[in-house]
Order: structure tokens, then C-alpha cells, then sequence
């Protein structure tokens, strides 16, 4: 009896050893530190994965409306803007066109977009250096504009001043940023 009670007890110690040697292979120091090293290289990799920064709202909503709408002086984003539309000079709401470069200073103007109702920082620059086109749109908006004797509050301005090449194009709207609530 007392033989077959020990060869009980050696099966158990076998197969409790064998699950312990398990666990320790999946759980032990080794398997920890591997682990902690994928997670490491995940972390240092992770700033490297692209982010938005468009400003969400503003980019979806400026998608939804057309080339059409963004070429009109009334575009909501056009409200601080006095001088001639980029995209209807071979640039785009956003880019100068080639051969032009864009003013070193600009106006910042205060607009609100109707499609999320918030209102929106819009940097109106010069693009400096080619002669203007005739048939570009020209804009006389001055949302938030002030009389011309407070140059820094005013915006019947060429942005162009500072750059080498002077000579004034077209203006460009981006939006850099929200409104404080
Ligand atoms: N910011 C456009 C502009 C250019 C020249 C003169 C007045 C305004």
C-alpha cells in the first residue's frame, strides 16, 4: 500500500513540476523583460506615428464647401481679407502661387465658421514678388479692423514689407488656430 501511495505521490511531484516549469516559462523573468522590450520600442516609436494637426473641425468643414464658395469674397473664412484671392491667381486658398513667396508678416484675422458655428484665428499673408494678376477676385473685407493710423490694427496693408521682394500678388487664408471661447 505504502508502495503505491509513493509512486502516487511521485506522479503528482512530476506533473506539479512540469506545470510549474510552464508557468515559469510563460510568466518568468525572461518573458517579462522580452515583453517590456516590445513595449519599450513601441513607446520610443509611438511620436513617430502621424497625428492630427488640422484642426479637426475647421479642415472637415472647410472640405465641405466648395472651390466655388471658397472663391467668393463672402467665403467665411475670407472675413478679414483685403486684397486678391490666391486660388484665383494659379495658387490655392492656402499656397502661393509658383514664383511668388509668402510674406514674412501677416494680418490675423477673427472668423466664424458657419458649419460648427466656433470661431476660427485666420492668418491672411501676402504671397510677394510677381506682378498682380487683373483678373484675379479682389476682397475688401475688414472684420475687426481698425483706422489706419494704428498700423497693427489695420488691414489695408502690403504684407509684402519685410520680405526682399516687395512687389504684392495675392493673399492667402489659412487657419492657425481657434478663438478663445
Ligand atoms: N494685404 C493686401 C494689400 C496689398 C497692398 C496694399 C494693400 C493691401
Amino acid at each position: 500500500m505504502s508502495k503505491l501511495l509513493d509512486r502516487l505521490f511521485a506522479v503528482i511531484d512530476k506533473r506539479a513540476e512540469a506545470g510549474a516549469r510552464k508557468t515559469a516559462q510563460k510568466f518568468g523573468r525572461r518573458s517579462f523583460l522580452a515583453k517590456a522590450g516590445v513595449a519599450l520600442a513601441g513607446a520610443a516609436v509611438m511620436p513617430l506615428l502621424p497625428f492630427d494637426r488640422s484642426l479637426g473641425g475647421a479642415a472637415m468643414a472647410a472640405g465641405m464647401d466648395s472651390v466655388e464658395d471658397q472663391n467668393d469674397c463672402q467665403y467665411w473664412r475670407h472675413c478679414a481679407l483685403d486684397g486678391s484671392l490666391c486660388a484665383t491667381s494659379g495658387g490655392t486658398m492656402t499656397s502661393c502661387p509658383p514664383g511668388s513667396e509668402a510674406s514674412k508678416v501677416s494680418w490675423v484675422g477673427t472668423c466664424r465658421n458657419p458649419n460648427d458655428g466656433k470661431d476660427y484665428l485666420v492668418a491672411y499673408n501676402d504671397c510677394c514678388g510677381k506682378a498682380a494678376v487683373e483678373s484675379a477676385t479682389t476682397c475688401f473685407r475688414s472684420e475687426g479692423e481698425r483706422p489706419g493710423y494704428r498700423m497693427g490694427l489695420h488691414n489695408d496693408i502690403n504684407w509684402c514689407m519685410a520680405n526682399t521682394q516687395k512687389g504684392y500678388h495675392c493673399t492667402v487664408s489659412m487657419v492657425v488656430g481657434m478663438a478663445d471661447a
